[in-house]
Formats: C-alpha cells, sequence, structure tokens
C-alpha cells in the first residue's frame, strides 16, 4: 500500500463563483498548517466536528484574506480517515486562490483529481466499487443512476461480493487442508457438496453479469434515434420528447439536415433522442452527408423509432424501411415502427383490424402497416408516446430496480466478473473431470482474485492512478 505522508488542499466546490465556496485540508499535518493561516480560537484545542469562525491571512505577507467558517474533522471519523479541515469562504474565484495558495505557502500540497477519494480508499474508509460509486453519484442526471450510485456507495454491491468471497473462501480452505495432508490421499471436501456450492456461486456472479445492461440503462441513459423518410413527424416527436423546440419543423419535406440531440428523463432514466434527416434518394450533397449520419446513428443508438406518415402512401416508406433492414439487419430488434400524426386520422383510436398482429397489442395505441406491426402515436395528443417510453424504460432495466436489486453498471466490475465466472467454469470442469484438490484450489484462488479487483481487496498503484484520475478535483 502507498503511503501518504503529505497534507493535501484544493477547492472542493465547482470552479468559478458561487454564495459561498469550500477548500478542503487533509492529512496528518492539517490543524498544524491550518494554525499558520487562522486568526481565531485555538484549532488545536477544537473537538472534532465542530465549526469555528475566524479569519484567513497569508502566512508569507500577513495580508488578510477572508472571513471563513472553518469545520473540523479529526481522524478517523473524516471522508478521507485522515485529520480535515474545511473552510468556507466566501464564492470568489480569486478568494479560492488565495486562501488555497496560503495553504500551499503553510506547507500543504496541492491535491490532484480524487485524492480525497483515493486516501479514505487507502484509509480503509470505503472499498474501491464505493469509491467508484461516488463518482458516479456526483456525474448522476436521472433518479435511477442517482438511486443506483447511492445503493453502491452504501456498499450493498460490495456486500453481495463479500458474502461471495466468503463462501469461496470456505471451499478453499477445505481444498487447501486437502493439499496439507496430500501424502494420505484423503478427501475433506466433499466433491458433491464443492460442486453444489460452486454452482450456486457461479449463478450469482451471472446474475450479477446479467444486470449489466441494466445497470447501463440507469447509469448511461438510453439513445433512441429517431428516423423515416422526410416530412413523417420526426423533428415534431423530437421536440415533444425534449419538452423545447430543439429542431425546425416545417411542412417541407428534408427540413432536417443534420442530427439533433436532446436529453430528457422519463420513468427515472435519462433518455437521449436524436432526430435525423428525413431518408430519401437524393442528389443533395448536403442532405446526402445527413442521412449518411442518420444511418450511423441509427446503428449506434440503444432503439430505433422508425416513423411512418399513416396520411401518405404508405407503400414507398415501406419500402425505404424494408431497404434499410435488410442492409442493417441488427436494428430489427431494437425497431419500434411508429405510425405518426395519429390524430390527423379520421378515427386514431379504431380497433384493431384482422391484418394487425394482435400478440400483447392494446388496440387502442396500435395499429399494422402492411404485415408490419406498428403502434400509433401522435406527437399533437401525445398519444401513445408515454406507453412507449415506459415499455422501452420497463425493457432496458428488465424491470430491476436499482434501490432494491443489486446491479452493476461498471465496465472495470463487468470484466472482472466475467472473468471470475470464467475461471468459477473451470473449477466446474475440472471437478467434473475428477482432477486433484491442487488444480481444484489454482481455479479457486483465480476467481477470488478476481472478486478482489473489484472492490480493491486486490489492487496495483495503476488501476488506483486510471479510476481516481476520472474524479474531479477536491473530491
Ligand atoms: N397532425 C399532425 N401533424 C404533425 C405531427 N407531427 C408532425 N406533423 C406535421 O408534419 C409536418 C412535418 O413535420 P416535421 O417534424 O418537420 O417532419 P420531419 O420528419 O422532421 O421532416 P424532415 O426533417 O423533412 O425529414 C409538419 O407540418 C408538422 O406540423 C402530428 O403528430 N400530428
Ligand atoms: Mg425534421
Amino acid at each position: 500500500m502507498e503511503m501518504s505522508d503529505t497534507t493535501i488542499a484544493a477547492v472542493a466546490t465547482p470552479p468559478g463563483t458561487g454564495g459561498i465556496a469550500v477548500i478542503r485540508l487533509s492529512g496528518t499535518d492539517a490543524v498544524r498548517i491550518f494554525c499558520k493561516v487562522w486568526k481565531g480560537s485555538d484549532p488545536t484545542r477544537w473537538k472534532s466536528h465542530t465549526v469555528h469562525l475566524g479569519n484567513i491571512f497569508d502566512p508569507a505577507t500577513g495580508s488578510h484574506v477572508d472571513e471563513v467558517v472553518a469545520t473540523l474533522f479529526r481522524a478517523p471519523a473524516s471522508y478521507t480517515g485522515e485529520d480535515t479541515i474545511e473552510i468556507s469562504c466566501h464564492g470568489s474565484a480569486l478568494i479560492q486562490n488565495q486562501i488555497t495558495a496560503a495553504l500551499i505557502k503553510a506547507g500543504a500540497t496541492a491535491a490532484g483529481p480524487g485524492e480525497f477519494t483515493r486516501r479514505a480508499f487507502l484509509n480503509g474508509r470505503i472499498d474501491l466499487a464505493q469509491a467508484e460509486a461516488i463518482a458516479d453519484l456526483i456525474a448522476a442526471e436521472s433518479k435511477g443512476a442517482h438511486d443506483l450510485a447511492l445503493s453502491q456507495t452504501k456498499g450493498e454491491f460490495s456486500k453481495a461480493l463479500a458474502t461471495l468471497r466468503d463462501r469461496l473462501l470456505n471451499l478453499a480452505s477445505l481444498l487447501e487442508l486437502e493439499l496439507d495432508f496430500s501424502e494420505e490421499d484423503v478427501e475433506f471436501a466433499d466433491r458433491t457438496a464443492l460442486a453444489s456450492t460452486a454452482a450456486d456461486i457461479l449463478a450469482a456472479v451471472d446474475r450479477l453479469t446479467a444486470s449489466y445492461e441494466a445497470g447501463q440503462a440507469f447509469r448511461q441513459g438510453i439513445a433512441i434515434a429517431i428516423a423515416g423518410t422526410p416530412n413523417t413527424g420526426k423533428s415534431t416527436l423530437l421536440n415533444y420528447l425534449a419538452h423545447d423546440d430543439k429542431a425546425i419543423v416545417s411542412d417541407i419535406p428534408g427540413t432536417t439536415r443534420d442530427t439533433i440531440e436532446a436529453e430528457a428523463e422519463y420513468h427515472g432514466l435519462k433518455f437521449r433522442f436524436i432526430d435525423t434527416a428525413g431518408l430519401r434518394e437524393t442528389t443533395d450533397k448536403i442532405e446526402n452527408l445527413g442521412i449518411n449520419r442518420a444511418i450511423e446513428r441509427l446503428r449506434s443508438a440503444n432503439y430505433v423509432f422508425w416513423l411512418i406518415d399513416p396520411t401518405q402512401p404508405i407503400e414507398p416508406q415501406t419500402a425505404l424501411l424494408r431497404h434499410h433492414l435488410d442492409a442493417s439487419p441488427e436494428i430489427t430488434s431494437r425497431l419500434y415502427i411508429l405510425a405518426s400524426k395519429a390524430d390527423a386520422l379520421p378515427s386514431p383510436t379504431a380497433p384493431c383490424s384482422e391484418s394487425i398482429p394482435t400478440t400483447d397489442i392494446d388496440c387502442g395505441e396500435t395499429s399494422g402497416i402492411g404485415d408490419l406491426p406498428a403502434r400509433q402515436i401522435s406527437s399533437r395528443t401525445g398519444l401513445g408516446i408515454d406507453g412507449l417510453l415506459s415499455e422501452i424504460a420497463r425493457r432496458s432495466t428488465a424491470s430491476l430496480d436499482p434501490a432494491r436489486d443489486t446491479l452493476i453498471a461498471n465496465a472495470r466490475h463487468f470484466q472482472a466478473l466475467t472473468h471470475a465466472a470464467d475461471s468459477l467454469r473451470h473449477l466446474t470442469d475440472a471437478m467434473t473431470a475428477g482432477l486433484p484438490a491442487d488444480l481444484l484450489a489454482q481455479h479457486l484462488r483465480e476467481t477470488l482474485h478476481h472478486l478482489g479487483a473489484i472492490t480493491g481487496a486486490i489492487t496495483t498503484p495503476d488501476i488506483l492512478t486510471s479510476i481516481f484520475t476520472r474524479f474531479c478535483i477536491g473530491k
């Protein structure tokens, strides 16, 4: 473990001017350094978790910087686990810089990104998965992302992992015992019990890896590309979804040339909607560039809304859709065909006709386009839109709830769990093949290694650096 003998300082609030700003000072020398810039009551006599009014002076020039409020957190009951002082000052950028400079002149070192949290990890206040969750919590933009990060900050995921590790350690110790007595050719570890425990643990690991897609939906949000021939109402739908006049709407086909993105929260998830240029054969150079962009976004989005305007001839529109599905068949499973402008039809809620597929379809919101299943929507009245988003939210999250279920959302965790599952499968295979205890123990150790990498029980300075440099300075 690396040691931190320096005392670090940094502004913890966002850069720029605000009502107040907070500057953090943490390390064994925090109180001694603070005394050099402080005039007020004696900080060495303060109780932990108390707040004090006083003044900050530059230790080199003696000039008055600001009247502030200082809070002391004594080790180990602080965020970092070290003595920490938080200085709340007036929020000008100048004052923030001067106070930080004063602390550095008094002996502190400027903190790097995530260095406070890195110390919290090194001092055993939190594990690595919790540290990463703190970064996610700060970045969370939707309720789902927030719930997920909060549950991981509290250590729910870490607890689930610890349970798995304990069970594995149990197995390992039985096998190690056998190895100690290898001369005698005894089996302490009942192979059937061993195999069933290994299968249990593998199932639990597989459940976690399977939750990754849902976790991603909560953490990153869901990208939906809106496509179709010109004038089908794509930009109108984008504006409706974004509650904003983002894109120009007109009755002239070919209005949108570029892709236009907008974000909004629905059902606790962040949705990113991407309006695209209407797809058609054209010789217009710019329009063609826009169409190429549109096709790229169709391929990269999580879902595609394909709009068909039922007030216009259907055949050319469905022909184009089929053409694109032939070119990019991978879109099919993520495609929603939407009959737009339902409000302009004679009877938007007409019952389903014979030719329409009726499996789990609500007649009020659906219709068919030829043999293609489609749903009716209207960006004028909102018909069919919320139901559609709610279905997508359920589908993307597999109806999991981050406040209740343990989910993973981090690529590093996903990779480690995938490796752990591989090792466990090797273990199961080795047991089936009746291989000796030392080989089984080897696979167990590998599994433990991969699980340990998630919480940081096993780690390297490189991994830590790559994780903590993603934090902001002051956290
Ligand atoms: N009645 C009705 N009209 C709509 C609806 N959505 C769009 N429109 C009209 O359809 C026309 C085209 O709308 P846009 O949103 O610009 O269509 P677009 O698909 O973005 O068109 P391009 O950018 O040219 O590809 C406009 O006159 C809209 O007012 C709807 O839900 N109901
Ligand atoms: Mg448009």
